[in-house]
Order: structure tokens, then sequence, then C-alpha cells
């Protein structure tokens, strides 16, 4: 078992809020949410802002901060919890585990509540009795996904969090290379099963070595042969030789600190050459960001650096036609790497994604509508300790390659005949997790190879 954040590094983070904002704090670790019937419920994961700042995940428990000091409200368990649950430490306990000045029962918060910033907590539940106890209403749906604040003192709580969590502390730092390392030891033990003969087979291999740690999933993992579904969340076919296997699958450490890692390889153990000419150009524009990513450097010029890595190497395979910098200028690339090139990686796998784009946008700038910049996550010059995803790919989507008006206006961009000879080639991502350094950049995930020949080597193993 990993050791907490240690208490140190937690007071240090509740004093730099207390410099960050005028009101008093409240925030709610959330409750278990019930998959049936209220005992048996889903893995419960406390709220992300709520384990920054208390460090362990504390369900049905609030944390009170005035001035860099901690309350704790929670109730102590009932009498005939000791039945089913065994021993559980009292809430005096749980305080001074977690440095907290004074510590209440949960019916104590009223009296508290006056005036005070809260962050909603992920499940509706809970944002219900927030907004009961607060007498106020969170947010309101704004254009996002998001809802939008609606109080300037939760607006101005939310701008303090976010500029804590942009930078990893130490604590933190440890933390995310834990979560690192076990998301390395379970891709690698994926890629050395012998005769990987389905989806679900790998995916068990990745998950048992989490769950080995004591890690669980950050995400849900996609382990598939049909790489172009990007968000693919089923493991219903077999490997077979000709595949390309793609699996991004991240660990997340007990007290909620995530990885966030793909891999592509071929499941016969070798790339076909039109594989390989395609994987190349990914790791291209992979090595290429990671290469320039370093403090003062926009994460958006990042991403158009794959773009045109990406858009150069199809243009000298035959796939793209005409000057890379036009097709990049007319997002011809977003054809086939229509994402972004990554995004914020912490507590959260897209980092403070609860609060918008509030964390991954700079102050004034919002999401472009152009094709190329739609789906950028993170729209920010790097600073030291922020910790992102790398993540180029290719696909052939066959709802963006088949839609007619794209197909219109990228006919004379696309040689439509040469791509049907990568048919072999359904979707190839490679994403690492690089932690900006002063100078430049650490990859945390760098244990885990990338090039064609490790790759083919560890397969063969
Ligand atoms: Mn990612």
């Amino acid at each position: 078992m990993p050791n907490p954040i240690d208490r140190s590094c937690l007071q240090q983070r509740r004093h730099q809020l207390a410099e960050l904002i005028d009101d008093r704090v409240l925030l709610w670790s959330g409750s278990a949410v019930p998959r049936n019937f209220a005992a048996n419920s889903f893995p419960f994961r406390a709220s992300s802002h709520f384990l920054y700042l208390a460090g362990i995940p504390l369900q049905n428990a609030v944390l009170g901060l005035e001035s860099g000091q901690l309350t704790l409200f929670m109730d102590d368990p009932p009498p005939e919890a000791i039945l089913w649950h065994g021993p559980s430490p009292s809430r005096g306990d749980v305080a001074a585990l977690i440095a907290a000045v004074t510590h209440y029962p949960l019916s104590a918060l009223p009296s508290w509540a006056e005036d005070a910033a809260t962050l909603p907590a992920p499940t509706l539940a809970t944002r219900q009795e927030q907004t009961a106890l607060l007498g106020r209403t969170l947010t309101e749906m704004g254009q996002g996904e998001q809802g939008v604040l609606v109080d300037p003192r939760d607006r101005q709580l939310a701008q303090a969090m976010v500029t804590l969590r942009l930078q990893q502390d130490q604590g933190a730092i440890e933390q995310l290379q834990e979560a690192a390392q076990v998301t390395v030891a379970a891709h690698l033990a994926g890629m050395q099963m012998s005769q990987p003969q389905s989806e679900a087979a790998v995916r068990a291999v990745i998950e048992s070595v989490f769950s080995a740690h004591q890690c669980s999933t950050a995400y849900t993992s996609i382990v598939t042969v049909q790489g172009e579904i990007l968000h693919h969340d089923r493991y219903t076919h077999s490997c077979c030789p000709g595949d390309l296997l793609l699996v991004d699958a991240g660990a997340e450490t007990p007290y909620g600190w995530a990885a966030d890692v793909t891999r592509t390889w071929p499941v016969s153990g070798q790339f076909s050459a039109t594989q390989r000419h395609l994987y190349e150009i990914v790791l291209a524009a992979h090595d290429a960001c990671i290469a320039e990513a370093a403090p003062g450097v926009e994460f958006r010029n990042l991403h158009l650096l794959a773009a045109h890595q990406i858009t150069s190497g199809l243009v000298e395979v035959g796939i793209l036609k005409g000057d890379p910098e036009e097709l990049v200028e007319r997002d011809a690339h977003t054809l086939f790497f229509p994402h972004g090139v990554g995004h914020l990686l912490g507590l959260d796998v897209h980092d403070m994604e609860d609060l918008g784009d509030l964390a991954g946008y700079a102050p004034g700038r919002q999401r472009c509508d152009r094709r190329g910049l739609r789906y950028l996550r993170l729209d920010r010059p790097l600073q030291p300790h922020m910790l992102v995803t790398i993540e180029p790919g290719f696909y052939q989507i066959p709802a963006l390659l088949n839609d007619p008006e794209l197909r219109r206006t990228y006919q004379d961009c696309v040689n439509w005949d040469r791509l049907v000879q990568f048919a072999d080639v359904r979707g190839i991502r490679i994403e690492d997790d690089v932690l900006i350094t002063e100078t430049g950049c650490q990859i945390l995930t760098s244990a885990l190879p990338t090039t064609v020949d490790e790759i083919t080597a560890l397969l063969q193993d």
C-alpha cells in the first residue's frame, strides 16, 4: 500500500487556499451511489477537491476551512455498522489523521454554512444536500456540458482550486509517479501475454495489475481491436493476427491520483508494412511534442505541431495531397486526427473538467469552433509542475471518412485509392504522462517503450 500524502503537505495546501479566498469553505466528499439497493453500491470515489485537501477518501464527510484551519464534519458510524464493516475509526481518530483542528457531527453544519463557498460534488444526491444546506442554487446551465457556477464566492473558490491544482506539489507528484509506475507495469503485462486471445483477456491481465497494487482504474479502460472507436467501452472481440490492439488504461491510487496511458501493438507480434508506416508517423508527432514541452510553451502550439507532423507524414505516404501547412490550415488532418493532443492530468484523468474549461483554458480564452481546435482541452502556456498527457493518434473513422459533406470539403486533399491500402490500420494512439519541469519536461511513463523495435522485442519475449 502506498503512503498517503503527508500531513504537512496537506496543511500547506490549506494555507495556500486561505491566501487565495476571502470566505469560509465547505467541501463535501460525497456518498456511495446505490447500484440497485442501498447496501449494494458502486465503488465509492470521493470528490477530487475534497481529496486534494483531506488526502484520504472519507465517505459522507464535509471539510470546513477557515484561515487555513480545518474542521471535519462527520458522523461516527452507527453501532450496527461493526457487524458488517468491522471496527472503524472514530471521528476524533479521523480528525487527527488528517490534521483537522476541530471536528463535529454533520448536525453542526447549518451553524457553519452561512456565507460559505463550495464546489458542487459529482453526485446528484450530494449536490442536493449542498443546495439545501446553503439555501442557494449552485449552478445554472451554460453553453458547455458543465453547469456554470452562480455564486461569486463559489467562482472565487473554483479559481483558487485551479490555481493550486494546476501545478502539482511534491505530495501530488509522488502519488502521480506511483500511478504511472503501476500503469506501466500493467501495460507491460498486457504486452507480454503469450497469444492474446481476446480483448477481455488482455483487459483482465492489465486490470489485475492495478488491483494487485490496490489501485483502481482512473477511467473505463479501452482495450480494443477497433481503435477507431475513440471511447470504446466493450471487450467482445477476439484478437486476430493482423489486428492492432489499442489499449488506453490508467491506474488510480487509493488516494485518487491518476495515470492515463495508451499503447498500440500488433496482436501477431509484428507490424505490417502499412501499420508500421502509420505508427511511425504518430510516434514522430508524439516525440516532437514531448521534445518541445517546457515552461512558457503554449499547449495549443504543441497540438498544432502534432497536426503538422501527422499531416506531413500522411503526405509522405501518399494518403494526403498538397502542402502540409495549407492542409493543417484547412483542418484536413482532422479526418484522421480529430481530437486534441492532450489534457491536464492529476486527481481527475481530465483534471478539473468538473469546472468546465476553467482549468484548461487561460483567463480570456474560449473554445474555438474550428474543426482542428474544437476538442483542444488545454489552451494555456505550460508551467513548471503541470502534468499533461501527449496523445496524438491516427484513425480511420467511417463516420468521418464517409461523411458526404467532409468528402466534398476534402475531396482534393485525400488520395482515397491510396488510403484503401492502409485498411489494416483502424486506430493508433500513443499516450504518455508528461510532467513539466523548471527547464523542460519529464515523462513519468517513460519506462513503457514506444518505438517499433522495442515493442516488437517485448512482444517476442
Ligand atoms: Mn488521455
